[in-house]
């Protein structure tokens, strides 16, 4: 590891004590592991592993003076010295939506356990100028490599030219980056998001197909789509549109009505959602581009007294299949759920090794995905749901 060659240890606790001090000092800044919630409550930061806590806590102390004595430099001698931990900054998006808190989870717990690795997360509040923050913070703290799961696809060729000049391999993961040199990035993972979109339109052809036949469709045969899109230019809205967008332009009966911005959040979309409902109320479907704003707009749905599900007025479409969504599915109130794997941090830590080991590793991998109707689910699988 190359980090903090230039950063003196002035209080004599190891390199470490230095960004944890800081850390401390800085509230307010976005770093943090999952682990570390539960130990500070209230605390949006925090950038070290939990044994680090502890040692900085006692770094703490003697700093301001609170304790006399310091076993900051006693590593245990099983602990790998710090040359021999390979640094990860990890710039994550948000905490927008349950499937981000799920795979914030999945990254942490997978590094947390292995004393080979430190994984530095920073959250970025869903904001692309603190993504360029944390990367260039990554990059003058000499990082072993950073991970990207970037909040849009455009603007990313400055700062990742800035971390290829800085010699420090690039994994983006969950979303993707517009740049026109893969070579800026070792690999790319995370779902596909147009044949998730292209696995919703084909279900809503098959469903209204069985509408015409059994006389259930709309009076003038119309199939009229309200589509709640995610944060705009992220990679997962960009794709899940492209599809319904696609299937509107070959289905002469399918009428986009409205598309409304719902940023990936629960709030947000119930806000907009309320809004649109108070002056139109004839809508067919609702193609959700995440769980989370499903859920608002199925309250927004309810106080319009609007119903929705098997049987209901509205079908719902949404993404992401976390349990909550497939509970509702189960209980027919969601007609769809296509699954969004958030799981994915052994995968990433596979490809790190693998590329470690000099490894060629592929420039694209995908996430295993499929879809579920209520007759896809059983209460035991909804139980088991890992998110
Ligand atoms: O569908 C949504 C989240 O990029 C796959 O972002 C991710 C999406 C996911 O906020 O819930």
């Amino acid at each position: 590891m190359k980090r903090f060659f230039n950063n003196p240890d002035s209080a004599g606790c190891g390199q470490q004590t230095m960004r944890q001090f800081s850390f401390f000092a800085d509230a307010g800044c976005g770093r943090q592991t999952m682990r570390q919630f539960s130990f500070i409550p209230g605390a949006g930061c925090g950038c070290q592993t939990m044994k680090k806590l502890l040692s900085s806590l006692l770094c703490l102390s003697l700093l301001t003076g609170i304790a006399g004595t310091c076993g900051c430099q006693a590593k245990p001698e099983t602990e790998p010295t710090d040359d021999n931990v390979f640094v990860i900054g990890f710039s994550q998006v948000g905490s927008e939506s349950d499937w981000r808190v799920a795979n914030t989870k999945s990254m942490t717990d997978t590094f947390s356990d292995d004393p080979e690795y430190e994984l530095v997360m920073e959250n970025a509040r869903q904001m692309q100028e603190n993504q360029f923050t944390a990367v260039r913070r990554f990059i003058l703290e000499g990082v072993d490599m950073i991970i990207i799961a970037p909040t849009v696809e455009e603007g990313w060729l400055t700062v990742l030219t800035e971390v290829h000049d800085a010699g420090i391999p690039v994994i983006i993961m969950d979303r993707s980056v517009a740049v026109w040199d893969d070579n800026l990035y070792l690999t790319n993972v995370g779902s596909d998001f147009l044949r998730q979109g292209n696995l919703a339109v084909e279900w809503l052809e098959k469903e209204t197909l069985k509408d015409a036949e059994n006389g259930d469709e709309s009076e003038d045969g119309t199939v009229r789509i309200l589509h709640l899109q995610g944060t705009l230019g992220a990679t997962a809205q960009i794709q899940r549109t492209k599809a319904l967008e696609d299937a509107v332009a070959s289905h002469g009966d399918w009428e986009l009505i409205s598309q409304l911005d719902g940023d990936f959040t629960e709030a947000k979309a119930y806000e907009v959602m309320t809004t649109y409902l108070a002056g139109n109320h004839d809508i067919d479907v609702i193609y959700s581009e995440n769980d989370n704003m499903t859920f608002g707009a199925m309250r927004a749905l309810d106080e319009a007294g609007i119903t929705y599900g098997e049987g209901g007025q509205v079908k719902i479409i949404t993404f992401d299949a976390t349990k909550e969504a497939l509970q509702y599915c189960l209980d027919g109130k969601i007609n769809l759920c296509v699954e969004c794997n958030p799981l994915f941090g052994p995968q990433v830590k596979e490809l790190i090794e693998a590329y470690r080991r000099g490894d060629t590793i592929p420039k694209h991998v995908y996430v295993n995905e499929t879809a579920y109707t209520a007759k896809d689910l059983t209460q035991e699988f909804v139980d088991t749901r890992e998110y």
